[in-house]
């Protein structure tokens, strides 16, 4: 049953005039606009705090049931970075070696992506980013999670929009399978490995594919109540 007794009054919405919502929605699709995957990092160190705010704004995220069905591992260790690499190197070559069809092979061919990783060493910070697909009671009893990838994928998505925000560039990295992080991270068996983001700063000379984004009116359909009725 529902316990409305335990609500709070939603006390930090901030209601804004019309002009400066539109203002803030056109300034923020600017920035995000400005935002790339980067694979070319600098070995730079991050500021502190930077990975911090982001992550505790990651962790703000909705989920299902507020399980909040995550946890990210942060490694700047050069040696836990190495090892990494060449846990990720070795899955990758079998990838594009073997497993991957062609299909697949030609639609990766614009973004230049390869077996070598070495951004898993030059960048300062990688975040590997777990999914709890069940939380261990002390009992010892199970306790299920709900829409744990969902959840998981708004957090990552807050998470790179964060560090774009705070002047950082990521990688989404997804090597393929991902399980030796659990062993190389000691994380326990109710956590998948979901996604490795590498972040830092660029490379000087550092080159992104030359492609673009699906227009409006291609992503998106709206549909008023004219269009309904027609649509009946
Ligand atoms: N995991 C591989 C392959 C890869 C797959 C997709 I889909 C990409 O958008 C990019 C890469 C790799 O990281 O190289």
């Amino acid at each position: 049953m529902s316990d409305r007794a335990h609500f709070i009054p939603l006390a930090d919405y901030e209601r804004m005039p019309e002009d400066e919502m539109r203002r803030r929605a056109a300034a923020f699709l600017a920035e995000m606009r400005r935002r790339r995957t980067v694979r070319d990092f600098s070995a730079e160190p991050v500021p502190a705090g930077i990975i911090e705010s982001c992550l505790a704004a990651a962790g703000t995220a909705p989920n299902g049931a507020n399980r909040q069905p995550w946890h990210f591992v942060v490694v700047t260790d050069p040696a836990i970075k190495s090892k990494i690499r060449a846990a990720a190197e070795r899955e990758e070559r079998d990838f594009y070696e073997n497993r991957a069809p062609p299909e697949w092979i030609e639609a990766l061919a614009p973004l230049g992506t390869g077996p070598e990783k070495p951004f898993l060493e030059v960048a300062p910070v990688l975040v590997a980013i777990f999914a709890q697909s069940y939380e261990l009671l002390p009992d010892g009893r199970k306790l299920k999670n709900y829409y744990v990838t969902e959840s998981v994928g708004i957090a990552t998505g807050i998470l790179i929009t964060g560090l774009h925000h705070a002047g950082l560039v990521t990688l989404t990295h997804t090597p393929s399978p991902m399980g030796f992080l659990n062993e190389l991270l000691g994380r326990p068996t109710n956590e998948r490995a979901f996604l490795l983001l590498v972040a830092g700063y660029p490379a000087d000379d550092a080159a992104v594919p030359d492609i673009g984004r699906k227009p409006i009116d291609e992503i998106a359909t709206f549909l008023d109540a004219g269009d309904r009725e027609s649509a009946q």
